[in-house]
């Protein structure tokens, strides 16, 4: 069976974007593929963190990808700095990464623009990245297309390992949705909808309650036109919540717009509150129901026991190959 890998990070509370485009690939292949699923907490590092944030925000973001519908069952779910063999091949990785390849990097070169004190963590990110898929020889790594260049950076890295030392790690395949690829944010409908954002006007968190949720969605931002069609050039607004619908609805965006032919905006944002309402609510007390119990401490003890396995032999292996140790 092949396996799948993805890292969610631990950087803000989660929202409706996250779940749309990045949760929702796990959660679609979980019984067709071995899911690895982790929080790369050690990412999250790069920038600044409030320590007692930061590790609320682990725990709770693990209880809700269940709540959304990750099966624990069918998933490995870990912490990434529970695992000290990825800091570990990464520093390995680093010696094989040249310095012209990092720098072509396009996420450094956009999450430093206009910011002191950037951290060198930030600017090797992509390598830690490449330990995270390489040590347990993923063969697909869902993410949003921001990431691509990362898992590419991967490939090239492996490709080289394994030209200089033998057959050692796997090549792997990013894989990129095509629906809902972008959830937009909703006061700014030509931008992604995104967690570290500073304006929460726009963006739907995934615990916001249903008031919350209501208010949101009715006064995001359309145009002035009045008729609903899928453009997301020149109708940016009502493009987003035609996507939003379509997503959660499983249906297609032909199949959503014209059951909104006749309709108006207000008839629009009344529905995709309904049903975006609808699926958090279930999503909340799910959430509810795991974050206070036992349960998750053993999740994640299963899945640290378990990968810390494979790690150390993948590691043991690549280590003896460089000549490390005795
Ligand atoms: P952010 O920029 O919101 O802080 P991120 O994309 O850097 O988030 P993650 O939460 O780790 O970080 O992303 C997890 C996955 O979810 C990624 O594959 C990302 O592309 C996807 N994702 C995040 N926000 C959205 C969105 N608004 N629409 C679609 N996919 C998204
Ligand atoms: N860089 C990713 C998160 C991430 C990841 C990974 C994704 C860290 N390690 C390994 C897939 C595989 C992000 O910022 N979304």
């Amino acid at each position: 069976m092949k396996r799948i890998l993805t890292g969610l990070q631990p950087s803000g509370e989660l929202t409706l974007g996250s779940l749309i485009g990045g949760i929702s690939g796990s959660i679609k292949y979980q019984n067709e593929y071995e899911s690895f699923v982790f929080v790369p907490d050690m990412h999250a590092i790069t920038v600044e963190q409030d320590p007692n944030l930061l590790k609320e925000r682990i725990k709770k973001n693990v209880a809700l990808y269940i709540a959304c519908g990750l099966d624990p069952k069918k998933n490995t779910i870990y912490i990434q700095s529970e695992n000290l063999y990825h800091a570990n091949l990464s520093w390995i990785l680093e010696c094989t990464t040249y310095i012209g390849e990092a720098s072509r990097m396009t996420q450094f070169k956009e999450k430093s623009q206009n910011k002191k004190n950037i951290s060198v963590g930030l600017f090797t990110y992509p390598i830690l990245m490449a330990s995270d898929i390489l040590l347990y020889d993923a063969d697909i790594v869902p993410t949003g297309i921001d990431q691509k260049q990362h898992v590419e950076l991967a490939r090239n890295l492996a490709q080289r390992f394994n030209n200089k030392y033998g057959e050692t790690f796997k090549l792997p395949e990013p894989m990129i949705p095509e629906i809902g690829a972008k959830i937009k944010d909703l006061q700014e409908p030509t931008k992604k909808m995104s967690k570290s954002s500073p304006n929460p006007k726009g963006i739907i968190y995934l615990l916001d309650s249903e008031e919350v949720i209501r208010k949101k969605i009715m006064s995001s931002v359309t145009d002035s036109e009045g008729k609903i069609y899928y453009d997301v050039e020149n109708k940016p607004g009502i493009s987003n919540l035609l996507t939003i619908y379509s997503s959660l609805k499983e249906v297609s965006i032909e199949e959503t717009v014209k059951h909104f032919e006749n309709s108006n905006y207000g008839n629009l944002k009344k529905e995709v509150s309904d049903i975006v309402v609808e699926k958090l609510m279930e999503i909340q007390k799910k959430y509810n129901e795991i974050i206070n119990s036992s349960d998750l401490d053993k999740i994640l003890d299963e899945g640290k026991n378990k990968v810390n396995e494979i790690a150390r032999i993948k590691y043991e292996e690549v280590r003896k190959k460089v000549g490390l140790g005795r």
